[in-house]
């Protein structure tokens, strides 16, 4: 399978699920420090404060990114690192530690592609402003954004604002199941609106700012299952676009379009905030390409509302606003997180993306899946994952060939590592870390996936 020739092979992390140094180089608590230590949150109580120590072993994680030939690297940079307390005072050696990141990366070939924030506010905004329920994020957020583009800006040409507002509104505030915790069900909506104006704020700054001299571009990363109706009939197929518009239409559509979808507008009534016409023109065409985080498929149906949220990270949304019933065919195989592995439903939501927002450029920021990785004789057979990557990669390959613009590609994770509330539980990445020694082995998909990146480079 070639690909084209600046197809981006990458692969992806984020500061809280591998960095460790949690007290270390004046970094500031975040939600997620939190969070994880209180009992019952994370599984057997683990959190993210050592993981894979990248803080200390950046240099051998670069190392090993090289030996993959991987050319982009996507990694998410701790607010609290930055700004220990949220605001104002800034921590230099945070600003050291990212700095000498990107320059190992750079003097290693590889690109990197920056997330702004991947879930880990700075606990002080939590607690002193209610964090995402708070208008005045948007400006707290920008004046970080702000700091980081003005810092690492001259050598970091890809942003990434958000990552997964969804999960951060229904994860975060619907469920309670991910930091901070809180289960309601308006404040996933109030928290996706101030997520949203925070983008368009960041987004602001950068173009104004900083885009004319340093010449990147700047994005956000939605995430997004494939909906397949459950029957042909016309109820069922208006349940499963249903379910499409309140995951990811509910964030796209106001950055490509300047509105939320009618048909959340219409079933939300109060509980959907109204952006001025400001904000309207300040979100609308507010990234310079679609990034999309994948991982499974449902299949969706009509319900009459008396339907209840379940499954592991609960990815339903909140199932009475839509009056969609989710299930899965048996038939599909699972990864360990029960997350059903369906190749064709990549392809069908790259379609649907192509076709509601007029053909942009998609880049995959995520994509990958859970086994139970051993390590038998010092090497990590991984073939599952293998399959996994090598049927996804070809759905992608069919989507590039009917005319698709789908141009990069990242691995979710290139270590594994602290899977938020499911803890170490579940082995993830290409890598394999040995959680007590910090020991990195690379798994079979490592070696398979530098092979697929080198074929392609000689394409
Ligand atoms: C993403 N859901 O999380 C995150 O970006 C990563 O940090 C995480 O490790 C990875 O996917 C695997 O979970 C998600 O419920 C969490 O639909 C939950 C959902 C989707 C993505």
């Amino acid at each position: 399978m070639i690909f084209p020739k600046n197809f981006i092979w990458g692969a992806a992390t984020s500061a809280y699920q591998i960095e460790g140094g949690s007290q270390t180089g004046g970094k500031g608590p975040s939600i997620w420090d939190a969070f994880s230590t209180i009992p019952g949150k994370t599984h057997q109580g683990e959190t993210g404060a050592v993981t894979c120590d990248h803080y200390h072993h950046f240099r051998d994680d670069v190392a090993l990114m090289r030996q993959m030939g991987l050319s982009a690297y996507r990694f998410s940079i701790s607010w609290p690192r930055i700004l220990p307390s949220g605001r104002k005072t800034i921590n230099k050696e945070g600003i050291r530690f990212y700095s000498q990141l990107i320059d190992e990366l750079l003097a290693n070939g590889i690109t990197p592609w920056v997330t702004l924030y991947h879930w880990d506010l700075p606990l002080s905004l939590q607690l002193e402003k209610d964090g995402w329920l708070n208008p005045n994020m948007a400006n707290y957020f920008a004046a970080y954004a702000d700091i980081c583009f003005e810092h690492f800006g001259d050598r970091v040409k890809n942003w990434i604002t958000l990552n997964e507002a969804w999960v951060v509104a229904i994860l975060g505030h619907g469920q309670g199941v991910f930091a901070p915790g809180r289960i309601s069900d308006a404040e996933p909506y109030l928290v996706g609106h101030h997520l949203l104006r925070a983008h368009a704020a960041a987004v602001d700054v950068y173009r104004k700012k900083y885009q004319p001299r340093q010449k990147g571009r700047i994005g956000i990363s939605n995430n997004c299952d494939w909906r397949e109706p459950a029957t042909d009939s016309e109820k069922d197929k208006h349940a499963a676009q249903r379910a499409l518009v309140f995951f990811l239409g509910w964030f796209a559509d106001p950055i490509y379009k300047g509105r939320y979808p009618e048909t959340m507008v219409k079933r939300l009534g109060d509980r959907l905030p109204k952006f001025t016409e400001e904000e309207e023109a300040s979100l609308k065409g507010s990234t310079d390409f679609f990034g999309l985080n994948h991982y499974t498929t449902m299949i969706a149906g009509h319900s009459d509302g008396t339907e209840v949220e379940s499954s592991v990270y609960g990815n339903v949304g909140i199932a009475k606003d839509q009056d969609v019933v989710l299930s899965v065919d048996p038939d599909w195989e699972v990864t360990t997180m029960q997350w059903s592995i369906v190749p064709w439903g990549c392809r069908k939501l790259l379609q649907w993306i192509d076709r509601r927002y007029d053909h942009p450029e998609i880049i995959l920021t995520e994509n990958g899946c859970a086994f139970p990785d051993e390590l038998v004789d010092g090497e990590v057979h991984d073939q599952q994952r293998i399959d996994f990557l090598t049927q996804y990669l070809g759905e992608c390959h069919r989507a590039i060939d009917k005319g698709i613009n789908l141009g990069g590609y990242f691995v979710w994770s290139f270590l594994d590592n602290f899977e938020w509330a499911l803890g170490y539980s579940r082995r993830f990445g290409v890598h394999y870390v040995d959680f007590e020694t910090r020991k990195r082995t690379p798994k079979a998909s490592a070696k398979w996936y530098g092979d697929v990146i080198r074929r392609n480079g000689l394409a």
